[in-house]
């Protein structure tokens, strides 16, 4: 029977194993054991011994932020294993190695990532990573690429996409928390008081609605990929030099601009954020900074989409039988455009209500939350909402970073 670990217990339950006690080293009675988890749903504990250390991630029943009320099913960890498989495969050494997978008691071992530390935190520190834009732009490029019928041969697809169809509730959550919750009185909302006015204001915004809405759609409907499904930037884990994406456990087949968006907007909230973090000094290397690592993903992203696109198009969607076989590569670069067009204008919709829902939702950013000056907080804020509905609305006429880089600046200063 599922039992979730301790740090009491861990040493007896995992010594046994020899996948783990070879990497620890050691008699297990003398590992060293931390409970680390800071996330919304998992134990995370790192255990240490005279060999080496590993990460042991176990899910719980229920959902950690809320408690027991809100039941969450164990076989998530079914999913974010599977997820980190394939991910591997498909975009190598850019996500921690598994040494152990437990599917009853829905536990991981995997790498010790050190000295990595969470992009997020990284970020609020004022770090500025060099090699983010490109390791992520790569990551989200091949994973998503690679999980598409645009890659894959349609039976493997089709039987992947039966595989992950089940992971419902974690699906359901976003649906709720990301399209829905926010623009109506939730019962778990919460939102900074200094918002109230604007809040009211979004909330009554038809266009805003019809749009999430339309979103939600497409996050349920539009099966193109092996999303990550939860790609923020507390999903990453960093040093100067090596990136790593952790966490799948939100994976299921959506659409290629999920991932993009959610990481975009956390940059987005990142820059909005700079105001509230400047009381050790000016902030403004860090704007230019995260405005060049938003820009820079995505050219990282369409570039290397559109590599792929060129020598590994081997699925059944814009087959080369219609284009380069007869000589046509203008009709395949025609394809690609339109393909990356509606992945831009997506992209931008999925960041838009992201924003939303990390200021006006359950699950709120660290970025914004460790600013305890409320109305220095909610001048952070006020600004990331405005242009959260504004990407949103106006996604399909939305067509430069210029634009949104103006945009932002000009909200974020006024
Ligand atoms: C109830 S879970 C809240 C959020 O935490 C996870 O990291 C996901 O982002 C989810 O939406
Ligand atoms: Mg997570």
């Amino acid at each position: 029977a599922f039992k979730p670990l301790t740090v009491e217990t861990l040493p007896a339950r995992l010594g046994p194993i020899a996948a783990v006690a070879e990497r620890v080293g050691g008699s297990p009675s003398a590992w060293k054991v931390r409970e680390v988890g800071d996330g919304n749903l998992n134990l995370v504990f790192i255990v240490e011994g005279e060999k080496g250390a590993v990460v042991v991630k176990q899910a719980l029943p229920y959902v950690r932020l809320v408690g027991e009320s809100w039941p969450l099913p164990l076989k998530r960890s079914f999913f974010e294993y599977h997820a980190l498989v394939r991910q591997e495969k498909r975009a190598p050494g850019l996500v921690p190695a598994i040494y152990h997978f437990d599917e009853g008691q829905a536990l991981t071992v995997m790498e010790y990532l050190s000295p990595h530390i969470i992009l997020r935190r990284a970020l609020i520190q004022g770090w500025q990573l060099p090699r983010i834009a490109e390791d992520l732009g790569l990551f989200m490029a091949r994973t998503l690429f690679r999980g598409s019928d645009l890659s894959m041969e349609a039976r493997e697809r089709k039987q992947d996409l039966a595989l992950f169809a089940d992971n419902v509730e974690l699906c359901d959550i976003t649906e709720n928390l990301v399209f829905t919750d926010p623009y109506f009185a939730a019962e778990m909302n919460r939102h900074t008081p200094e918002l109230d006015p604007l809040v009211k204001e979004l909330r009554a915004d038809r266009d805003l609605k019809v749009e999430a809405q339309k979103l939600k759609h497409l996050f349920a409907a539009k099966a193109e990929t092996l999303v990550h499904g939860d790609l923020h930037t507390g999903s990453v884990m960093v040093t100067e030099s090596d990136t790593r994406v952790i966490d799948p456990e939100f994976a299921f087949y959506g659409p290629i601009s999920f991932d993009v968006g959610m990481l975009l907007a956390n940059y987005w909230m990142a820059f909005f954020s700079q105001k509230g973090h400047e009381a050790q000094g000016s902030r403004e290397e860090m704007r230019a900074y995260l405005l060049k690592v938003i820009e820079e993903t995505w050219t990282v992203f369409r570039e290397e989409f559109s590599r792929l696109w060129r020598t590994e198009r081997t699925g059944m969607l814009y087959h080369r039988s219609l284009y380069e076989d007869q000589g046509d590569h203008l009709g395949a670069e025609q394809a690609l455009n339109h393909v990356l067009h509606d992945i831009w204008t997506e992209m931008l919709g999925f960041a838009g209500v992201e924003i939303h829902r990390r200021i006006l939702g359950l699950a709120h950013n660290a970025d914004f939350e460790i600013i305890d000056d409320t109305g220095l907080r909610a001048a952070c804020e006020a600004p990331a909402l405005t242009f959260g509905r504004h990407i949103a609305v106006n996604r399909e006429r939305i067509t430069s970073f210029g634009e949104l880089h103006a945009l932002a600046r000009m909200l974020d200063s006024e």
